[in-house]
C-alpha cells in the first residue's frame, strides 16, 4: 500500500478548521481506498512571525521538500502582520521553490448552490501563471517619506515562463472541451504582454486541435460575468490570474467554494494545494467558515498523486452534500455540520 506524506501548513484565521476538516475527508477517503497518509503540520503562520520575526523557518523550504505534496489552509493576519510581509514570506516563496508554475482554480457551480448569474451552467477552469510577473518581487522605494519618494515594481516575464504556463493551458484545453482563452493587457502594456500574445500565437502552431482566443483582461472580467458559459481554459499571469479567479469565486457562489492547486508539472518538487479564500479574520473564531474550497482542494492533491478515483469520489461526495443544501449559503451551517455531511456522504 503506497502511503503519501502530506505537509499540513493550516496558517491563520480559518485556515486551521477548513484544513482540519479536509483531513477529517482525506483520512476517511484512504481507509476506503488502498492507500495511506500520515500527516506532519506545521505552525508557520503569522503567530509564528510575531514569535520569531519570520513566516517560517530558514530552512522551511527543505523541510518542506520532503513531502509529497502539501496543504495550505490561509495566510494573513492584517491587524498583526501586513499582507504583504505574510504573503512573500510563506505562500509566494513556497510556489517559487517548488516551481509550482501553473495555479489550476475551477470555477463552476456545485448542486444546489445559486450563484449570483442568472446564465445558465458554465465550466471554467483558469490557470494563472504562478512564479514570476507581478509577483516576481522586483523592486523598491528611494527618498522615503519625502515628497521625492518614488515606488517601482517591475513585472518579469521570460519566454520560459510564458511558454510553459500557456503550454501548460493548451494542454488542458485539449483535455476539455478544446477552447483557450490567452488573457492580456496588450493594447496597454506594450512589452510584456505583447510578449505573451505573440508566444501565444507561435504555439497555436503545436495545437491545431484547439480554438485560441486573445482577450484583454478587461473584456474577459466582463465576459466571466456575462457570458461565462462561452469560456472553458482561460490563462493569465499571477495578477490578472488572481483577480479574475476572483470573479470565478463569485460567480461559484462564494470564495468558500473555490479551490485551487499549485502545481509543479514536472513532478521536480511537491505541488501545494489550498482553498483561494484566505484567512477571514471577520470569522475566524465563528465556526462557520465553509471547508468545502478546502475539501475539493484536497480531492485536487489526491488527484494530483495519482488516486483519481478517491479524488471523483470526495467531489462526489461534496456533490451529494450541497445538492441537499448543506453548506450552499455563505455562513448559515457550520463548519463541522458541512463536513459530517460530506463524510456521510462519503461513507
Ligand atoms: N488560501 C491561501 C490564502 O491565504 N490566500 C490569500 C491570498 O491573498 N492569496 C494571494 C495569492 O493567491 O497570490
Amino acid at each position: 500500500m503506497t502511503t503519501y506524506t502530506i505537509a499540513l501548513v493550516p496558517g491563520d484565521g480559518i485556515g486551521g478548521p477548513v484544513i482540519e476538516a479536509a483531513w477529517q475527508i482525506l483520512e476517511a477517503a484512504a481507509k476506503r481506498g488502498n492507500f495511506a497518509l500520515e500527516a506532519k503540520s506545521f505552525p508557520w503562520s503569522c503567530a509564528f512571525y510575531k514569535e520569531t520575526g519570520s513566516m517560517m523557518p530558514s530552512d522551511g523550504i527543505e523541510t518542506l521538500r520532503g513531502h509529497d505534496a502539501i496543504l495550505l489552509g490561509a495566510v494573513g493576519w492584517p491587524a498583526e502582520v501586513p499582507d504583504s510581509v505574510s504573503l512573500h514570506g510563506l505562500l509566494l516563496p513556497i510556489r517559487k521553490a517548488f516551481v509550482q508554475y501553473a495555479n489550476i482554480r475551477p470555477h463552476r457551480l456545485l448542486p444546489g448552490v445559486e450563484g449570483p448569474l442568472r446564465a445558465g451552467a458554465f465550466d471554467i477552469l483558469c490557470i494563472r501563471e504562478n512564479t514570476e510577473g507581478e509577483y516576481s518581487g522586483a523592486g523598491g522605494r528611494v527618498h522615503v517619506g519625502t515628497m521625492d519618494e518614488v515606488a517601482v515594481e517591475t513585472s518579469i516575464f521570460t519566454r520560459a515562463g510564458v511558454e510553459r504556463i500557456l503550454r501548460f493551458g493548451f494542454e488542458q484545453a485539449r483535455a476539455r472541451r478544446g477552447k483557450l482563452a490567452s488573457v492580456t493587457k496588450s493594447n496597454a502594456q506594450k512589452y510584456s504582454m505583447v510578449f505573451w500574445d505573440e508566444i501565444t500565437r507561435k504555439l497555436e502552431a503545436d495545437y491545431p486541435d484547439v480554438e485560441v482566443t486573445s482577450y484583454h483582461v478587461d473584456a474577459l472580467a466582463a465576459r466571466m460575468i456575462t457570458a461565462p458559459e462561452s469560456l472553458d481554459v482561460v490563462v493569465a499571469s499571477n495578477l490578472f490570474g488572481d483577480i479574475l479567479t476572483d470573479i470565478g469565486a463569485a460567480i461559484q457562489g462564494g470564495l468558500g467554494f473555490a479551490a485551487s492547486a499549485n502545481i509543479n508539472p514536472e513532478r521536480s518538487a511537491p505541488s501545494m494545494f489550498e482553498p483561494v479564500h484566505g484567512s477571514a479574520p471577520d470569522i475566524a473564531h465563528l465556526g462557520i467558515a465553509n471547508p468545502i474550497a478546502a475539501i475539493w482542494s484536497a480531492a485536487m492533491m489526491l488527484d494530483h498523486l495519482g488516486e483519481a478515483a478517491a479524488a471523483a469520489d470526495i467531489i462526489k461526495a461534496v456533490e451529494t452534500a450541497t445538492a441537499q443544501g448543506i453548506g450552499t449559503v455563505p455562513g448559515r451551517d457550520r463548519t463541522d455540520a458541512i463536513t459530517a455531511a460530506v463524510l456521510a456522504a462519503l461513507a
